[in-house]
């Protein structure tokens, strides 16, 4: 019942690597804070990984690992809706459906499609084009009103809206048109080599990223090689990338604003600085750590917490698919 005068929330991630401290702070930070007042609906997004080639055994045990993550950082299923993309089979269908409304003009403009063609130049292919249709599948079949995701998933979040409301134009009233949820701190951590750059599980330079599960030492040392600038003052600058980026980072995990920060470490140096944020991140990260290691070993209970959570899911996810194919013209 009391689900009902809830606001609902939805986002996903996807299983492709890692999951590094960009991901947490710029969306899944944000999850775990939203799960009491909202209700949630978090998925795995593993159909999403296979835009890019995949490695079977390494992309299975990802997604156990992304999956036991979502519970290690505290969210919750009995409170919650967490569940793994691909057992809902209703996201494929309803993407097919949507992408007969969706225009190859639209999906051309996409950033995130232009980058990750010339990364993956040999392999250009179709999925990797109408990904975005697919999240648009995710989101629109449980009607959210508000996507949580970091900065760089706005223009995707833009065409489901775009989406919804031509298929809505068309046949009434079939999909809520959700508004972003974007973090005002976190939501774009930038690579501790080249802070001009996301921070991005996918970069091969390891000191570039920490990741959510990295040890205390690791994410000592990626810290302490951090790039900087000679000017030696801890305080926000137009030209001071990487220490704009540690403030970022600093500010989303202590909650004191840049003013204060440029404050507590006056007149000291930026070693001092690198080692307070490295020490902040390592202690944020090791509860989560921990928990997750626990979790991870035991796979039945996972099996049964994720064949649940897709069960509540395609329950809801079936509903909307019905509706919309109904709509177009389907015999159900
Ligand atoms: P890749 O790094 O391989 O390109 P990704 O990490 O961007 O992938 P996802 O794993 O799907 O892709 O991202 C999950 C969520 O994390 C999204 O909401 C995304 O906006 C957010 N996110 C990813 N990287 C960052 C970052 N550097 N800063 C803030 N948020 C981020
Ligand atoms: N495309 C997103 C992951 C994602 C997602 C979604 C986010 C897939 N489906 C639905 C929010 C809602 C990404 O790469 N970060």
């Amino acid at each position: 019942m009391e689900n009902e005068a809830k606001k609902k929330v939805l986002s996903c991630i996807q299983p492709s690597g890692m999951l590094t401290l960009g991901n947490y702070l710029g969306a899944l930070k944000n999850w775990k804070n939203m799960q009491e007042e909202f209700d949630c609906t978090f998925a795995v997004a593993d159909l999403h990984a296979i835009t890019v080639r995949q490695e079977p055994a390494k992309l299975r045990s990802q997604i156990y690992s992304t999956y036991a993550l979502m519970l290690a950082l505290g969210l919750d299923p009995e409170e919650s809706t967490l569940f793994i993309q691909s057992h809902v089979p209703a996201h494929s269908q309803l993407s097919w459906l949507l992408s007969c409304y969706t225009q190859f003009g639209e999906m051309s403009r996409m950033t995130q499609f232009k980058d990750k063609s010339a990364k993956h130049a040999d392999n250009v292919n179709v999925g990797l084009f109408s990904y975005p249709v697919l999240m648009a599948a995710d989101i629109l079949l449980y009607k959210p009103d508000f996507v949580p995701v970091g900065a760089d998933q706005k223009q995707h979040l833009e065409i489901a809206r775009d989406i919804a409301e031509r298929f809505n134009g068309i046949y009434g009233d079939v999909f809520t048109v959700p508004d972003p949820y974007i973090p005002k701190i976190g939501a774009r951590v930038m690579s501790l080599q080249d802070p001009t750059k996301k921070m991005s599980k996918s970069d091969e330079n390891l000191n570039a990223w920490v990741a959510i599960l990295d040890t205390p030492d690791d994410i000592m040392r990626k810290f302490k090689r951090a790039v900087t600038d000679s000017e030696a003052k801890v305080c926000i600058g137009e030209e001071k990338h990487g220490i704009n980026n540690l403030i970022g980072i600093y500010s989303a995990i202590t909650g004191k604003t840049s003013d204060e920060i440029t404050a507590e470490f006056e007149g000291k140096g930026y070693g001092d600085f690198k080692l307070a944020v490295g020490e902040a991140v390592a202690e944020e990260l090791r509860p989560i750590r921990e928990k997750y290691d626990c979790i991870i070993k035991d796979k039945a209970a996972l099996e049964a917490l994720y064949r649940e959570g897709a069960e509540k899911a395609g329950y809801v996810a079936r509903k909307t698919l019905n509706k919309a194919m109904k709509k177009v013209g389907f015999v159900l």
